[in-house]
């Protein structure tokens, strides 16, 4: 652990963003962080003064005076790093940062490498590595949704289950290596019914875990809603009635959206990115048209939902069609049913109630807008994020656990064909190698340094 390239040194970063503002953090780490601390702020010994404790004074290089500033003062191991942390809070002119920054490094600080604090703090065992890069999902983090599954895996939810799973299967393995050591005796430690058993339960978290990805993805990345429909049905119209603003050009020609046009919206914590699209018929002689309708359906099937929106007046043979359209290419979708408002709400329902599923609105009148929404929500989570299950965000942890679930197979099938112990013990052993990769207890300095070289500096 200790071969980590400058693990003695101090380091020292901003750790606010760049630029003006009310006040900017300095931050600095390692066993030097007092004494440096100390060489420029000489109003208190730092050395002598409790942890966790704040000191106003005058920052100084030399006769210089720099700048006033609050000293926060955190003592190893009790700190964000594990080692002794000096959080310098100066007023935020980039030049006064700049200036501080530069004076630790005089004292003998170097500055940090991006996501070195975290690092650090992973490498103290202040963090797991699956917790030190939930750390970095929630500064990146900008809905409720994602906001709640970083903070479950930075609180250790998603640790523990890993953790768990890992244990039963040290626990397991430790039987049929002990079996190896008795070999010539022929005699079974591990009770291999008990071993399907865990191993069946081990599959099921498993793949409870893997599952959650696809929400996972959703939560971090938002959800892509194609607005999807025939020109005019009033998809420009929903598009802006749901961001609230006349961003689309609305008319009653028919083809007058030809780009997509992009946006988004928050709705209950959920990032949904829309896209309104030129409106599908089935001939055009308009290039541009073609070309933009080319578009709508490349974007239907790249989207994670698809709202149809069509006309009350249209048949329901027609929309029929497209629901089984839709189904055979296994698209997530919801039909929409626009301009209740001209046919009459009761009309509209009582025409198309033979098709389940169906979301009556005006978009131009904003009725049931709401209800949309409330839709489009429940399509994509399927009231998953109220429950306090994990769910994985992290295509690193998500690959492990596609591994895990091999693993677990071949053990499987090992058992399944009677295996002997020292093969079962090699699949075993795989598996643990997985499953401790995501947590960071196997693993290699080359792939630390590449996980923590995607936080930002200062972190
Ligand atoms: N009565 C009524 N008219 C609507 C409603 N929604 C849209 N319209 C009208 O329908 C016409 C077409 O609306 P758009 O939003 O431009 O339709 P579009 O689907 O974007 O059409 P293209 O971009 O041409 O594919 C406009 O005249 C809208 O005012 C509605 O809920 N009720
Ligand atoms: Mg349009």
């Amino acid at each position: 652990m200790n071969k980590l390239t400058g693990w003695d040194d101090t380091i020292v970063a901003l750790a606010t963003p760049p630029g003006i503002g009310a006040i900017g953090v300095i931050r600095l780490s390692g066993s030097n962080a007092i004494a440096i601390a100390n060489t420029l702020f000489p109003s208190r010994n730092l050395s002598e003064q409790p942890s966790h404790s704040l000191h106003v004074g005058f920052l100084k290089e030399g006769d210089k005076v720099m700048d006033e500033v609050v000293v926060s003062l955190f003592k190893a191991p009790k700190s964000y790093t594990g080692e002794d942390v000096i959080e310098i809070s100066c007023h935020g002119s980039p030049y006064v940062q700049q200036q501080v920054i530069e004076a630790c490094i005089k004292k003998g600080a170097r500055l940090a490498r991006p996501g070195e604090f975290t690092q650090r703090a992973f490498l103290h065992g202040k963090l797991d590595l699956a917790q030190a890069e939930a750390v970095a999902d929630l500064i990146a983090s900008n809905t409720a949704a994602s906001q709640k599954a970083a903070l479950h895996t930075i609180r250790g939810g998603f640790s523990e289950n890993l953790k768990d799973l890992r244990e039963r299967l040290i626990r397991f393995s430790a039987l049929i290596e002990l079996e190896l050591d008795f070999s010539q005796e022929d005699v079974e430690f591990a009770d291999r019914n008990q071993f399907y058993q865990l191993i069946k339960e081990l599959t099921a978290s498993t793949n409870q875990l893997v599952n959650s990805f696809k929400l996972g993805n959703v939560i971090k990345n938002g959800v892509s809603v194609a607005i999807i429909g025939k020109p005019n049905a009033g998809k420009s119209t929903l598009l802006n009635s749901l961001l609230n603003e006349n961003r689309a050009i609305v008319s009653d020609i028919p083809g007058t959206t030809r780009d997509t046009i992009e946006e988004v919206i928050n709705i209950d914590g959920v990032l949904f990115r829309l896209i309104d699209t030129a409106g599908i018929r089935k001939h055009s002689n308009d290039v541009i048209e073609s070309a933009g309708m080319e578009r709508s359906l490349e974007k239907m099937k790249q989207a994670d939902l698809v709202l149809y929106i069509f006309d009350t007046a249209e048949t329901i043979e027609e929309i029929k069609e497209k629901k089984s359209e839709f189904e055979k290419q296994q698209l997530t979708y919801l039909l929409v049913a626009n301009k209740i408002d001209a046919s009459g709400e009761a009309n509209a329902k009582e025409k198309f109630c033979n098709i389940e599923g169906i979301v009556f609105i005006s978009a131009k009148q904003n009725l049931h807008t709401e209800v949309l929404k409330e839709r489009m929500v429940d399509k994509v989570l399927q009231g998953q994020v109220q429950t306090e299950n994990t769910i994985i965000t992290n295509a690193r942890h998500y690959h492990a656990l596609k591994e895990v679930q091999k693993s677990l197979l071949e053990i499987k099938n090992g058992l399944d064909n009677k295996l002997p112990g020292d093969l079962l013990s090699l699949d075993i052993r795989r598996c643990l190698q997985y499953l401790g990769e995501i947590t960071g207890e196997i693993t290699n300095e080359d792939q630390l340094d590449y996980i923590f070289s995607k936080f930002c500096i200062g972190k």
